[in-house]
């Protein structure tokens, strides 16, 4: 069944997402959904429809049933229905340490950096364009601090000699991280096995400049 993914280029949830689908060899439809233009494409009626948490991405099985939103839930049912390459090992207690890492992206650092709470710092509390600057950075240092002191040393990937979750959470976050100007420095580790996952074609090519809307 043709999948189609609601995604936007400079989305890091969406960018996790489209390395795994790669990962996967699987080739989805992308519809693309502007999170600026004229207030953010996620906010029409149409898309609320599709995501009623009004965020990208979400994934559409092409089956008639209700799309599947959150990245974390996509790229599981992802790697439950085509597990080969797996994102997550067969050691039960590994798999607990991997996705504890990845939560540290996706629930730590991620819900406080999103596009809408900077908007809300800036309208409501009639923040500065510094201060929301500020927030971000603050937020992602010590959320990525935490992120490398629970990796295993001495390994390209986050987990080991294979790509795993951790790896597919980390890339689109030190895109953020960058995009902020988050200052890097002692986070040498990350900047590694970033390099090294850009290598492969999959982190390649969901990159956010080698997308369709890339602007
Ligand atoms: N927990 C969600 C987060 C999704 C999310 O917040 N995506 C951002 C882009 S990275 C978004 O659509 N933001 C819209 C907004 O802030 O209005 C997931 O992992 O899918």
């Amino acid at each position: 069944m043709p999948l189609t993914l609601y995604t936007y280029f400079r989305s890091s949830a969406a960018y996790r997402v489209r390395i795994a689908l790669h990962l996967k060899g699987v080739e989805a439809e992308q519809r693309f959904v502007h999170l600026v233009r004229g207030g953010g494409e996620q906010n029409s009626a149409d898309y609320a429809r599709i995501n009623p948490n009004r965020t990208v991405p979400a994934l559409d099985l092409g089956d008639g049933s209700a799309a599947i939103m959150q990245s974390l839930a996509i790229i599981e049912y992802l790697d439950e229905t085509m597990p080969a390459p797996p994102l997550l090992p067969g050691d039960a207690a590994m798999r607990a340490r991997i996705r504890a890492a990845a939560q540290i992206i996706a629930c730590d650092i991620h819900p406080v950096n999103n596009a809408r709470v900077g908007a809300y710092l800036r309208e409501r509390f009639g923040r500065s364009q510094d201060d929301v600057i500020a927030w971000m950075q603050h937020w992602m240092r010590g959320g990525l601090e935490a992120f490398q002191a629970v990796l295993p040393p001495g390994s390209p990937y986050c987990f080991g000699e294979a790509v795993t979750l951790a790896d597919l959470l980390l890339v689109p976050q030190m895109y953020n991280a960058r995009r902020w100007g988050m200052p890097a420095e002692g986070l040498e580790r990350l900047a590694a096995i970033e390099e090294a996952c850009l290598k492969l074609d999959a982190f390649a090519r969901a990159r956010p400049e080698n997308q369709p809307d890339a602007e």
